[in-house]
């Protein structure tokens, strides 16, 4: 077994506070499962103070880094260090870890530093008077900010600034504000905010967006890219000697990672979930045979799926609907992975490059689809680490590593439909590694295979929710667990599902929704 320190990032999320002279940052809750560190680290001009909340028994000194003006702070990990340590030279090294490398690349590179990073993480900055904050890619790790005069105050998850007692009230023209929780801002995906301390003005530098262009590749030639591109992101995944654990569906996506995983690693764990209702758990168990994988199931009565509700919301700080229909059975199968703290591998997020979720046959709906979809997927916090770190699991999703997704989003669409198969590129890149009935099964929606989607509206139902108020009953449950959760910050294991679904049921009856 794997140290932890090997295997997880040194800090899963954090509240960080810059002010000009220092002072203690309020205690918080967070969904985030773990040890509460704190760090205050004085500059010349500023000092940077905080709470990292990370694995326990693993200390975060790696998740901080400072010189005399800068200090760095980190939730979250980078998979292309050996690129970045090639620019930076022979002296700069492993040792000092990934808040040490950002520090490294700042010198070189400013703000612009973050351009170059492929990763999975949030990060806060102080240098000068300035404070930068910084998410990846696909803002992956949420990050939120909230200022004032003489203080910028950042955390990676929203509730933690819901009762926040210090300067709020710089507005930030280029970030999301957050429902409910005013003066709160979501730092967006793929993004550096540079805020000045003083004045609140902040510029805003894109580092990453979605290719809006279409490259045209022969088959072979993009058969061969899809796979060395997932290889080497599922090897920058897996930590060495660690044995990392693949939740596994039984579908192409979550199949083609553990198989790459496997071959990387030796050997891997993987996971299924089922309920009461459905399961996939004869498409999943075919694939571990296959590759050899020591393969748990695990059985969760659909009752206690939707208990699971407030806890997914809370986790995701999402108010879409759909997307916790999503994430509600993967949190239910995080919360029911006991034992010790595992770094997990998901196939999460295929699906958005390529189209799975639409079934579009034909090529200008697909292109529409990738279009609207990565136009859109920013706030969504769909891959939040905190829906695994809330049970003390770090998760990472190869197919939105930011050299996949940049491939497989550019990538024609008659690439990704063809031969009257979806998502025929990357069936084709995974054909000589997985079963071929894998290879060929149509997809299935995790919402579907675990009978979520039906589970919920069911209950809504039998609430007396007309059927064509279904979607928009969803929508105010979420809402409401919304409200609860991040914004008044009650405890998810304290609010009833089902006492909010009756109250929503109660208010459309009543006209009054
Ligand atoms: P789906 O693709 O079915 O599942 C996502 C991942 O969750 C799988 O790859 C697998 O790793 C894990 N998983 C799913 N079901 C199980 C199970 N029964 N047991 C264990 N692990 C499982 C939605 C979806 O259908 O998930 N996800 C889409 C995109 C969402 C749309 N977002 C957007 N438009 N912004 C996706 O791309 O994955
Ligand atoms: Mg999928």
């Amino acid at each position: 077994m794997a140290s932890p320190s090997q295997d997880l990032p040194a800090a899963f999320g954090f509240l960080a506070s810059a002010r000009p002279s220092g002072g203690r940052v309020p205690p918080a809750v967070f969904a985030t499962r773990g040890t509460h560190t704190g760090v205050e680290l004085s500059l010349r001009e500023q000092t940077l103070g905080a709470t990292l909340v990370h694995a326990p028994g693993l200390p975060p000194d790696s998740a901080q880094a400072r010189d005399t003006d800068t200090a760095v702070l980190i939730a979250g990990e980078i998979y292309n260090r050996d690129d970045l340590y090639s620019v930076l030279g022979p002296k700069t090294g492993q040792p000092g870890g990934d808040a040490q490398l950002l520090l490294d690349l700042l010198r070189r590179y400013g703000p612009h530093a973050f351009r170059l990073v492929n990763g999975r993480f949030a990060a806060v900055v102080s240098t000068g008077r300035r404070v930068l904050l910084a998410t990846d890619h696909a803002g992956s790790v949420p990050l939120y900010v909230c200022a004032g005069p003489g203080e910028v105050t950042a955390s990676t998850e929203a509730k933690t600034l819901a009762g926040h007692g210090g300067p709020r009230g710089f507005p930030f023209a280029d970030a999301r504000r957050v429902r409910g929780l005013p003066g709160v801002y979501q730092v967006p995906a793929g993004t550096v905010m540079d805020i000045g301390l003083d004045s609140g003005t902040a510029e805003t530098h894109r580092t990453w967006a979605p290719p809006l262009a279409r490259r045209i590749m022969d088959e072979d030639d993009a058969v061969a890219a899809v796979r060395t591109a997932l290889d080497r992101a599922v090897g920058a995944r897996i930590a060495p000697g660690g044995t990392p654990l693949v939740v596994l569906s039984g579908g192409i996506d979550s199949s083609g990672v553990a198989a790459l995983a496997h071959r990387a690693a030796g050997s891997i764990d993987s996971l299924s979930m089922g309920t009461d209702v459905s399961d996939e758990f004869v498409q999943a168990r075919a694939v571990a045979d296959h590759l050899g994988t020591r393969h748990r199931e695990i059985t969760v009565p659909t009752a206690d799926l939707l208990r699971q509700l407030p806890y997914t919301v809370w986790a995701a700080e999402s108010e879409d609907p759909h997307i916790i229909e999503y994430l509600l059975p993967l949190v239910a199968l995080y919360r029911a992975l006991d034992g010790p703290a595992r770094r997990v591998l998901t196939g999460y997020g295929a699906d958005i490059p390529l189209a799975g979720m639409h079934r579009e046959d034909r090529l200008p709906n697909l292109d529409t689809a990738v279009a609207y979809d990565m136009a859109t997927y920013d706030g969504l916090n769909e891959m939040s680490p905190v829906l695994s770190t809330l049970s003390g699991h770090w998760s990472t999703h190869p197919y939105w590593d930011r050299d996949v997704l940049d491939l497989l989003v550019s990538l024609e669409a008659g690439l990704k439909r063809r031969y009257g198969r979806d998502k025929w590129v990357l069936r084709a890149a995974m054909a000589g590694l997985l079963p071929e009935q894998t290879v060929t099964r149509p997809k299935l929606g995790v919402h579907e295979g675990s009978g979520t989607t039906s589970s919920f509206s069911l209950l809504l139902l039998e609430e007396g929710v007309p059927e064509r108020s279904v979607d928009m009953a969803k929508q105010q449950v979420v809402r409401e667990l919304f409200d609860r959760t991040v914004v008044a910050g009650q405890d998810p294991g304290e609010v009833s599902t089902a006492e909010v679904v009756r109250s929503v049921a109660d208010r459309l009856e009543r006209g009054v929704a």
